[in-house]
């Protein structure tokens, strides 16, 4: 099997000549549980997985920087000085936008040589699985290491988190960059998006017989417009009728007084929102006291939650979910922003082909396109490879 690592620094000799001076990498993720909850404040478990996003690079005498990758014909070029959103458009707002963001959180880019970087990844792009986020941290990296910066990774993550929002224009919260940058081997970041505040949590999937599988469903989702941003402003809608500024300020026992306060679409919106963050610091604890047998019923329940409260199931993850937890899963929910993408499901490693199977049966009975179903692991976060 071919090295991605080989084939970006191939990459880079054929479209830029000479030879990179480093090559750094940085995974997609996973969410076990906790769905939008970050940009309310509250609780988060994902982590990062055995598929990476992979950046050679080599500093230029002049100041241009130059992106090219494997899945793009051009190659984006732009003057450090020109760096603004505005000028920054399809793919290549995600490594450019990175670096604009560094100068907005106190890089001095009229002192930083220009750079060519070429990017090339095996994360699944449109799955759920923060294929932008794994280009933004490993561009991070890079570009902290070359241009002696010394940023922390929860500073990276803020950096990636901008150039999201700011220059491709999804207003995405924290998650998918922190869990890119500090995702540990066998571990999930458990991160409070309040404080930031992370707390690797071990999983222990491997000792317990588990393994992850993902169910990529291929049905396209879309964070820059559309149904992410509307729920984002309902939870900002319900967070301020109910007097509060973020509904990570609210828990279970204020439901009550929701319901009657708000209407019945908001109030189940801020009722996702308020249970997820309970399901989170419940997951944690059984994790922690139980190991991950117990975690089951909890991502069930999520799931069932962004089906019938929050609204961003598609009946294709619902037919995921449902297939795996009637095969052998001990739990399952859609995982990421929603509206498509991938569907986890926590197994008995002995049970994977047999739910492969029942899953493409399932998914051809009712005319769907067969989803592609695979084992994530755990894995480490952001690094230089080379
Ligand atoms: C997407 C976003 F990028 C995250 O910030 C998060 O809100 C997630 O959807 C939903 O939990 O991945």
């Amino acid at each position: 099997m071919n090295d991605i690592r080989d084939d970006a620094v191939q990459g880079f000799r054929d479209t830029f000549g000479g030879e990179p001076v480093g090559v750094w990498s940085a995974p997609g993720r996973v969410n076990l549980i906790g769905e939008h909850t970050d940009y309310n404040e509250g609780f988060v478990l994902p982590f990062a997985i055995d598929r990476r996003t992979v950046v050679a690079l080599a500093p230029r005498e002049d100041r241009v920087l130059r992106v090219a990758s494997a899945f793009a014909d051009e190659v984006a070029e732009i003057d450090l000085a020109d760096l603004d959103p505005e000028r920054l458009h399809g793919w290549a707002a995600y490594p450019l936008g990175v670096a604009w963001a560094l100068g907005r959180f106190g890089a001095d880019l009229a002192a930083v040589p220009g750079a060519d970087l070429y990017i090339d990844s095996d994360v699944p792009v449109g799955a759920g699985l923060s294929s932008s986020a794994a280009i933004e941290s490993s561009v991070a990296v890079a570009l902290d290491e070359v241009w002696h910066l010394g940023f922390d990774r929860p500073t990276l993550a803020k950096v990636g988190q901008l150039a999201e929002n700011d220059a491709v224009g999804a207003p995405t919260g924290i998650m998918d960059q922190s869990a890119s940058l500090l995702g540990r081997r066998d571990h999930a970041v458990f991160l409070d998006c309040r404080s930031l505040e992370a707390i690797v949590t071990e999983l222990g999937f491997a000792e317990a017989g588990l393994e992850l599988l993902v169910i990529d469903t291929h049905v396209d989702h879309a964070h820059a417009t559309g149904g992410y941003r509307d729920r984002r402003e309902a939870c900002e809608r319900g967070a301020a009728a109910l007097g509060v500024s973020s509904l990570r300020d609210l828990t279970v026992d204020d439901l009550d007084r929701a319901r009657t306060e708000l209407d019945d679409v908001t109030y189940r919106r801020v009722k996702h929102v308020v249970t997820e963050n309970q399901r989170v610091l419940d997951t944690v604890r059984a994790l922690r006291d139980e190991g991950p047998t117990a975690i089951g019923e909890l991502l069930d329940a999520s799931h069932r939650s962004m089906r019938d409260d929050f609204e961003i199931s598609v009946p294709e993850l619902d037919l995921a979910v449902e297939t795996a937890q009637a095969n052998g899963a001990l739990g399952a929910r859609m995982t990421g922003g929603g509206f498509g993408g991938s569907a986890i499901a926590l197994i008995p490693a002995e049970a994977r082909s047999r739910l492969q199977v029942a899953i493409d049966g399932a998914f051809a009975e009712h005319d769907y396109g067969i989803p592609t179903t695979f084992v994530v692991t755990p894995s480490d976060g952001a690094r230089r490879d080379r």
